[in-house]
């Protein structure tokens, strides 16, 4: 049998060692589903807004190895042992571990197939995990986890779906972790092409794949600042989101549209919008920024306050804690979603059309958008942006939620050599002196999106 593109013998040898862990007392029925981590080129923080996205997925991904079992439980085993195992029931609705357990990834995966299949009778799986996107690095280690494990126990239960869906519901249910987060990751760990960035558009979901020029490379790069999704930063991504949809919400009540939830509304009910208009609307309807208790916002919206509150913030496990002390951001967050989706826009059609110039100078403004109006770089990731760009990338920013993670660097195929000597000089060995940087920074490809083998056949 061919394999599907993005494995080869070696990852199939390793993989069928980790089925012989749980071959015994399962059924024959045994698979493996690999799924890429991504890097984003630019669309940073627009995703929930419903807005546009130009993701690459990445030649790292987890491979989950999933086998029927008759157990009455998910059994989880990690091939790293850092990773504790972990057994839990099918139920209608699986009780999260505590706040940070890595296992509520698979948890998310698992209950929303059971969403998404209400009524289907389940079966159990056991399942072993082996993750080489490394984690909180900004690379979308946490969709490539959940992404592997609801695709290979659809295909332990023999469940099909078309990849947009399954793309939609696997967004939907990695908000069980509790980041109120988009469908950028998930959808490119899915769709992702080789040698391809994919323009993501939601509502409805479409991805348009474009051709990354032959001469273009991707410089990745850590910063070791932990960008950890399970505690501060999940807070202050939460909060973003609430940020924005406020602003949303002023914009759409200022400019007489019924139902805005989300940033995309608007611009989905103005086909000649641009960025500055509807953010000189926004700053002439409301204040720049909000109390946190939402008084002040549920006033300006003739809303009670536990309606907005409600809608908001929801509500169970999943309800976003806001801090009060600080006020909410309004106009800044918006300016940076508003014009980070023209930025998105001018960069698929400067990528389709070779312009590595022009796309470098989106990434630089993009960057510069995140630091300043949504406040979400640090002074690591502004440091090794400045190195990048100084060893001559075309452009540098950061890459996913931020508050430490990664960078991503373009740059020429030529110069990629060059643009890492200057990130190991100017940054790491400042950082780290004396330590050897190798698997911190690397030129990572555009790679295949998910896909499950059937190991009797493989
Ligand atoms: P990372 O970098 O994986 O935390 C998060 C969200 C994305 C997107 C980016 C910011 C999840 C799973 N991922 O990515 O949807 O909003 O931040 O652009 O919540």
């Amino acid at each position: 049998m061919s394999l599907p593109d993005g494995w080869d013998d070696a990852e199939l040898a390793r993989v069928k060692r980790l089925a012989a862990q749980i071959r015994d007392g399962t059924d024959a029925l045994i698979v493996a589903c690999r799924a890429p981590g991504r890097v984003n080129l630019i669309g940073e923080h627009t995703d929930y807004s419903g807005l546009p996205v130009l993701p690459v997925a990445i030649n790292r991904s987890t491979i989950v190895v999933a086998a029927g079992n008759t157990t009455g439980e998910i059994e989880v085993a990690n091939a790293d042992v850092a990773w504790p195992s972990r057994r839990f029931a099918v139920e209608l609705q699986i009780p999260p571990y505590e706040a940070g357990d890595w296992a509520n990834y698979v948890k998310a995966a698992i209950q929303g197939v059971i969403d998404h299949f209400p009524t289907r009778r389940l079966r159990d799986a056991s399942i072993v995990i082996d993750g080489r996107v490394p984690p909180a690095a900004g690379l979308s280690s946490s969709s490539a986890l959940t992404v592997s494990t609801a695709m290979a126990f659809m295909a332990v239960n023999q469940l099909e779906l078309d990849p947009l869906e399954t793309a939609t519901m696997v967004a939907r249910s990695e908000r069980y972790v509790g980041t109120h987060g988009g469908g950028m990751d998930q959808t490119v760990s899915i769709l992702g092409r080789r040698d391809h960035a994919l323009f993501i558009e939601f509502d409805p979901l479409r991805v348009r794949a474009i051709k990354m020029p032959a001469n273009a490379a991707l410089v990745v790069a850590d910063t070791r600042e932990v960008a950890d999704k399970s505690g501060r930063v999940r807070a202050e991504y939460n909060r973003r989101v609430v940020e924005c949809s406020l602003a949303a919400r002023i914009l759409g009540r200022a400019l007489n549209l019924d139902g805005v939830t989300i940033l995309g509304d608007v611009v989905r009910a103005q086909p000649d919008w641009n960025a500055a208009d509807l953010v000189e609307k926004l700053a002439a309807s409301s204040p720049a920024w909000l109390g946190a208790d939402l008084k002040e916002a549920a006033s300006i919206l003739e809303l009670s306050q536990p309606a907005l509150d409600a809608e908001l913030l929801g509500h169970g496990p999943t309800r976003i804690a806001l801090d009060s002390k600080r006020p909410l951001e309004i106009l800044k967050r918006a300016r940076h979603v508003l014009s980070e989706t023209e930025r998105v826009i001018r960069a698929a059609d400067a990528l389709e059309a070779g312009g590595l110039d022009e796309m470098g100078t989106l990434m630089n403004a993009s960057h510069a958008s995140l630091a300043d109006d949504f406040e979400c770089s640090t002074k690591h990731l502004d440091a090794i942006v400045e190195c990048a760009r100084r060893g001559g990338a075309f452009g540098a920013r950061l890459t996913g939620a931020g508050f430490g993670g990664s960078i991503v660097a373009l740059c020429d195929v030529a110069n990629a050599d060059a643009v890492i000597e200057s990130i190991d000089r100017g940054y790491y060995a400042k950082q780290y002196p004396g330590a050897a940087p190798k698997n911190w920074r690397a030129v990572l490809h555009a790679g295949p999106g998910a896909s499950v083998i059937d190991l009797r056949t493989a």
